[in-house]
């Protein structure tokens, strides 16, 4: 599948904006059909936008269950001809969709896209009507899990992690025209030898019999470089300009599908020439050893919840920019194409993860509710659960594998791991990600329950990536002992002889807030915390990296560990700094000159 274009050959169109909207509490919707027309007693929701923090009711805000949003648009008059399509960046957590009274196309998971062909339901030139209804229930067969329990006031939507369950159409919906014989798919991987770097390619078609693939790739500033033909095939670059974090270089590998000497169909792919791979302790990236700096983020803001918005990116990639990070990681599902497109220009590194976060009926009993579950059985987390997850994994690095940007997958966050069930789960699901991408490395995020010695799934992992919060959930307010048992902890990490990077390290902390001496919760003891682990991490040079959590503060469900949300931003959720922001900018940006 690739994503829209406009190119010679191709053209697409933005379909967001107001839509018709309906919450559907009773699920009627499907048996009355209510995409066979208008939507009766709507009313207007914003496409994209979480809809939870739009309105002002709570019935609203913690809705699950079946919402349904409708609009219609004008296909343009001069799609004649061509093969004309659907494309959802993202619906959480599932979706279907019909044009008219037409089902078209039905998609599980809520972070990822996906497409339909609607032509024959659609007429250049004429208006259709499009019903989206989306399904925002948790389950122990989705990415991630949930639950809903029977209570005397009703049911209740219970989960295992720790960001509001946002829902809706979060990012751009497209109409696309391509043409009927077209380019399907592309994958690129490079490699680099001295000063030249080889560009492979291989492309997937559809109705191309006796057509031939054309591949050019061109500089940044639009000069051509290389020349291949062949529906796969390797462009050389000497004086190759690589992709390095913080300097990034795009290229640009243009595909072209041939008639003799006419072009049937053109799509264009972005390129960063850079190698990575793991060489014992060593996290290197174009042969270097890469320390990360940053944070784990999530896609939250004010009102709009987890829609995506150009503004409300750039303003993280400034602030990302100023504090010194190198790096972040999509805790904990994948973002926005648009989020890695741009990391891709800036040259920030991200850890790409699935939306597997909560796989762990052990955790936070007094954060999230919901015990007395065992995380893998038949009844709750199986063997579907696990197809389910193998799927994500698939369709995660089909999106994201062109990205010079993401250099590591993280295949779950915090999942139960010290149990011979969490073995059995994840072991085939570390073949997944390894078959689906050879060129680069796979990990998961380990929680502290499973410290050293008790885990049994790093085994299966290229990198270990550990969430940890010495001075804040265990001995907190105590940072000497903090940061000598995380040093130890770390030690023994380290003898595993692969590279570390400690993916989540944070207090909570409430801006404005200040004591001294300081205390938990206050600016000033979220600096010393963060201090205190710098400390740590130091002194074991496996450690090759550091992301705090969190970028910013987040909105979460309710509970007595969370005030207005998890604190634990160096910035606020306004995207303000608090002090450890500034700390945090003297370490990073002293480490950049280094
Ligand atoms: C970790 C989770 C993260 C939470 C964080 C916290 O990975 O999603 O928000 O702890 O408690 O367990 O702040």
């Amino acid at each position: 599948m690739l994503r829209p274009q406009d190119t010679t050959t191709r053209e697409r169109r933005k379909i967001d904006g107001l839509w018709d909207f309906r919450l559907d509490a009773d699920g009627a919707g499907r048996d009355q059909r209510w995409f066979a027309g208008p939507l009766q007693d709507a009313r207007k929701m914003a496409v994209p936008a979480s809809f939870n923090d739009l309105m002002t009711d709570k019935e609203t805000r913690d809705f699950f269950g079946d919402v349904w949003y409708q609009t219609t648009v004008r296909v343009p008059r001069g799609w004649d001809g061509s093969s004309i399509g659907l494309y959802v960046e993202s619906a959480t957590h599932r979706a279907t969709v019909w044009v008219d009274e037409h089902e078209v196309v039905s998609h599980e998971g809520g972070y990822l896209p996906f497409a339909a062909d609607i032509g024959e339901h659609v007429r250049a030139g004429e208006e259709v009507r499009l019903t989206v209804c989306v399904n925002n229930t948790l389950s122990f067969q989705s990415i991630p899990p949930g639950v809903i329990e029977d209570t005397p006031d009703g049911k209740r939507q219970i989960y295992w992690h720790d960001f509001f369950n946002y829902a809706g159409i979060h990012r751009p919906v497209w109409l696309t025209s391509v043409p009927t014989a077209r380019l399907d798919d592309v994958t690129v991987v490079t490699t680099v030898e001295d000063t030249t770097g080889t560009v492979e390619y291989t492309t997937e078609v559809v109705d191309a019999a006796g057509l031939t693939v054309r591949a050019v790739l061109r500089d940044a500033d639009g000069q051509q470089v290389a020349t291949a033909e062949g529906p796969a095939g390797a462009l050389t670059v000497p004086d190759v300009t690589l992709w390095r974090p913080g300097a990034a270089y795009l290229y640009d590998l243009e595909l072209q599908l041939r008639e003799g000497e006419s072009t049937v169909d053109s799509y264009h792919q972005r390129v960063g020439v850079r190698t990575v791979a793991v060489d014992g302790e060593q996290f290197l990236i174009n042969g270097e050893p890469f320390y990360f700096t940053g944070f784990g983020m999530h896609e939250d803001h004010v009102t709009v919840g987890k829609a995506h918005i150009d503004a409300l990116m750039l303003r993280d990639f400034e602030l990302l920019e100023w504090i010194g990070a190198n790096s972040f990681r999509t805790s904990h599902y994948p973002y926005s194409e648009d989020v890695l497109d741009y990391a891709d220009e800036r040259g920030i590194v991200v850890i790409d993860e699935t939306a597997a976060v909560g796989l762990n009926m052990g955790l936070g009993g007094g954060i999230f509710g919901g015990q007395g579950y065992t995380t893998f059985s038949p009844e709750t987390a199986n063997d579907v659960t696990q197809q389910v997850h193998a799927d994500h994994i698939r369709e995660l690095v089909a999106r994201d594998k062109n990205h010079p940007s993401v250099v590591l997958w993280s295949i779950a966050n915090e999942p139960e791991s010290e149990t011979e069930a969490a073995e059995d789960y994840f072991r085939p699901l570390f073949d997944v990600a390894r078959e689906a991408d050879p060129t680069r490395p796979v990990g998961f995020v380990n929680v502290m329950l499973a410290p050293h010695g008790k885990c049994r799934v790093t085994q299966f992992a290229d990198v270990v990536m550990l969430n940890r919060y010495y001075g804040w959930y265990v001995l907190t307010g105590d940072l000497p002992a903090s940061e000598r048992q995380f040093r130890e902890e770390l030690e023994a990490w380290a003898t595993e002889g692969k590279p570390i990077i400690i993916t989540e390290y944070g207090a909570d902390t409430m801006p404005g807030l200040h004591q001294l001496p300081a205390e938990p919760w206050s600016e000033e003891y979220q600096v010393d915390y963060l201090d205190a682990n710098h400390r740590a991490f130091d002194a074991v040079p496996a450690v090759v990296g550091e992301q705090v959590w969190n970028f910013a503060d987040f909105a979460t469900t309710s509970g007595i560990m969370r005030v207005g949300g998890n604190k634990k931003g160096a910035f606020t959720r306004d995207r303000q700094p608090k002090a450890a922001a500034h700390r945090l900018r003297e370490r990073w940006q002293a480490m950049k000159e280094d």
